[in-house]
């Protein structure tokens, strides 16, 4: 049989990287897409894998990822998206609200057009897009956040329905409060401080292997298994706002 081939969006770091990792442990050749260049490649020359520079809501770089990743893929993981800003709806910057809609709707439906014929050509493809708790409710400050990963559930339920005859299976996952580098990093525009108290006082909040390995668990499971959805929360958090803190 030859080599199952997966392809990881925003594998840069975080949850991404760790599934790239994961995948990798369980035997495929992992094209790792990113648009941090450097990081991509180190990780690829890590795992024996592939990098290519790809920023998902460009058409032009991910028409690149498509080439490079040739005729047939076995999985894609629709990872690459991220939250900017905590601002009440009043105060929101605009600007921010398309960037999350770009990368975490656009960049999806990007990805995915552009790799699924490939995927269709594996005769059991496998997409795994990377949602959010968010996508399932709401809390302050989050409005725009929580809307694009809203959208993602939306794009992931409505291939699930228009692929239900072809070969390819589509999943989301759903992760609560993941301690990675980056994340509230990124929302809070570098500040440290803020992001660090996010996940103050959490026992243990999940990091990015708890979500790499629900990914790679979904993406091997027999080829007549689709796994519509997999929220995983940590155990410290009950609810969006019911986090056991010490
Ligand atoms: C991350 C979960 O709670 O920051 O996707 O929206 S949350």
């Amino acid at each position: 049989m030859s080599t199952r081939i997966a392809v990881v969006t925003g594998a840069s770091s975080g949850i991404g990287a760790a599934t790239a990792r994961h995948l990798a442990e369980a035997g495929f050749e992992v094209v790792c897409a990113a648009r941090r260049t450097d990081r991509v490649e180190a990780l690829a020359a890590e795992i024996g894998g592939r990098a290519v520079a790809c920023d998902v809501t460009d058409a032009a770089q991910v028409a690149t990822l498509a080439e490079e990743v040739g005729p047939r893929l076995d999985v894609l993981v629709n990872n690459a998206g991220g939250a900017f800003g905590l601002a009440p709806v009043a105060e929101s910057d605009p600007d921010d609200w398309r960037r999350m809609y770009d990368v975490n709707v656009l960049g999806v439906l990007n990805v995915t057009q552009a790799l699924l014929p490939a995927l269709v050509a594996s005769g059991a493809g496998v997409i795994v897009n990377v949602g959010s708790t968010a996508g399932r409710l709401v809390y302050e400050g989050g409005a725009g956040y929580t809307a694009a990963k809203h959208g993602t559930k939306a794009v992931t339920q409505t291939l699930r329905l228009e692929l239900f005859d072809q070969p390819v299976r589509v999943s989301e996952v759903a992760p609560g409060m993941v301690h990675t580098e980056e994340f509230s990093l990124v929302r809070f525009d570098g500040d440290q401080a803020k992001a660090d108290a996010v996940y103050a006082g959490v026992p243990d909040p999940l990091v990015a292997d708890d979500v790499a390995d629900a990914i790679t668990w979904i993406a091997t499971r027999p080829p007549h298994v689709n796994i519509d959805e997999l929220v995983i929360k940590p155990r410290a958090q009950a609810a969006q706002h019911k986090v056991h803190r010490v």
